[in-house]
């Protein structure tokens, strides 16, 4: 695609999908941060967190969420099909089939990478931006969460009726403490939620511009796992997706819109090889893709800051390539390329004119080299298995970013 047809699709994306309503407020809040920690002549990180969500109506009941590392990597994903799962707001899970042609539509992320990354920019002297997907992790409150530790079961009743810490576990939630109110107090870190991916992009674009007069000091750390298709606002449904054609029956001249909706027509697809549910109790969506928007990014919106993108895959021989060909197509600065099953262990950096870089932390097997052979013994780090691989991740960033202001004053 060639510059003026990418700004083209940039243009059309941008006027035909709504900005969240919170744009301003955060757009605000984020050149207060970057001109307050500028005037610090203090390193600023963008990072990016968690997933986005596709909606699959204008009045948002049903949308597709990112998904589980169990049910991607089930056996019912395949190069044609995927399964993903449809939440109703209200918790109620439904299976879906999309007619993809690739199995990375979507997907997964709690944000662990964003929010483990975060904090190690922040030990870095960093102040760090987080645009992160509402509800997952956040940098200090992961330690505590629902899927580790609850904090009620840190805590008890001491003899005075007062709420305590358990002695036992005291240490380390004070050592998370310090270093987050510390944050805290130094307006270190900025919080900026987003839900769809809509809003993903309008956010990412509004605070990637507000950076751009940071120049190379600017740092963008995009780990967040953004959907690759999305339905457009035209095809959207305006209400609720029925399972039977009520509407259609009540009111045949109020019809909803053609897509996403349940088939009429009681035929069988051929799109499985042996199908058990038959097209008319099926839920088929047609989605588009979403324009790339990294080009942009490097090119007009942050043309001098660091770009870091993420690159995730499932197939270990195809890892490496792919990183590469994102960094030659987009011209950014580093991939860090991980896989969904070892991808809290062992990362790849793929840069321009230098060679790939493996960075691994110890833990049990589940590693491989870039054609996914297992590595040998003498090869598997040792050291401290609760190490977490950004500890890993973000110095060497950091030491690249370090690379990349030296070279733009030289210029
Ligand atoms: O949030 P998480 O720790 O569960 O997962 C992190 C990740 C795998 C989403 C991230 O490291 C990543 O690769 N992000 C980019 C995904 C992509 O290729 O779109």
């Amino acid at each position: 695609m060639s510059a003026s047809e990418s700004l083209q699709a940039e243009d059309a994306y941008f006027s035909s999908n709504a900005p969240p309503k919170q744009l301003a407020a955060h757009t605000a809040l984020a050149e207060a941060f970057i001109s307050q920690h500028a005037a610090a002549n203090r390193r600023v990180v963008l990072v990016t967190s968690g997933g986005t969500t596709v909606p699959l109506e204008k009045n948002t009941v049903r949308f597709i969420d990112v998904c589980q590392a169990s049910l991607l990597a089930s056996p019912q994903a395949s190069s044609l099909a995927v399964f993903y799962v449809l939440i109703d707001w209200d918790g109620v899970v439904k299976e879906i089939v999309l007619k993809v042609t690739s199995p990375s539509t979507q997907n997964f992320s709690a944000g662990t990478r964003g929010a483990t990354s975060a904090e190690y920019f922040l030990s870095a002297g960093y102040a760090v931006i987080f645009l992160h997907r509402q509800f997952s992790l956040l940098p200090y409150s992961r330690h505590y969460s629902h899927s580790t530790d609850c904090l009620l079961d840190l805590l008890e009743e001491d003899s005075d009726g007062r709420v305590a810490v358990r002695p036992s576990d005291s240490d380390r939630i004070l050592d998370v403490l310090r270093k987050y109110q510390s944050a805290r107090r130094n307006n270190m870190l900025l919080l900026l939620p987003f839900v769809t991916i809509g809003d993903y992009l309008h956010e990412l674009r509004a605070v990637a511009r507000l950076m751009a007069p940071l120049g190379s000091s600017g740092l963008l750390y995009l780990a967040a796992a953004v959907s690759d298709f999305f339905v457009p606002p035209e095809r959207l449904s305006e209400h609720k997706i029925q399972s039977t054609n009520i509407v259609e029956k009540l009111y045949p001249k109020d019809a909803p819109s053609p897509s996403p909706q349940i088939e009429d027509e009681e035929t069988f697809d051929n799109f499985d090889a042996s199908p058990r549910v038959p097209r008319s109790k099926r839920l088929i969506i047609d989605l588009d893709p979403v324009p790339k928007f990294l080009k942009s990014l490097v090119e007009g919106w942050a043309p001098l800051g660091m770009i870091v993108s993420f690159k995730l895959e499932t197939d270990p021989r195809i890892l490496v390539h792919k990183a590469r060909y994102s960094l030659e197509r987009y011209q950014h600065h580093l991939v860090i390329g991980n896989l969904l099953s070892t991808r809290k262990w062992e990362v790849v950096f793929v840069a321009p004119n230098r060679d790939d870089q493996w960075l691994r932390v110890a833990r049990h097997g589940g590693w491989g080299d870039a054609e996914g052979r297992p590595l040998r013994p003498d090869e598997v780090p040792e050291g401290d298995p609760e190490q977490e691989i950004e500890a890993l991740i973000i110095p060497a960033v950091a030491k690249l970013h370090d690379d990349h202001i030296a070279k733009s004053k030289q210029r």
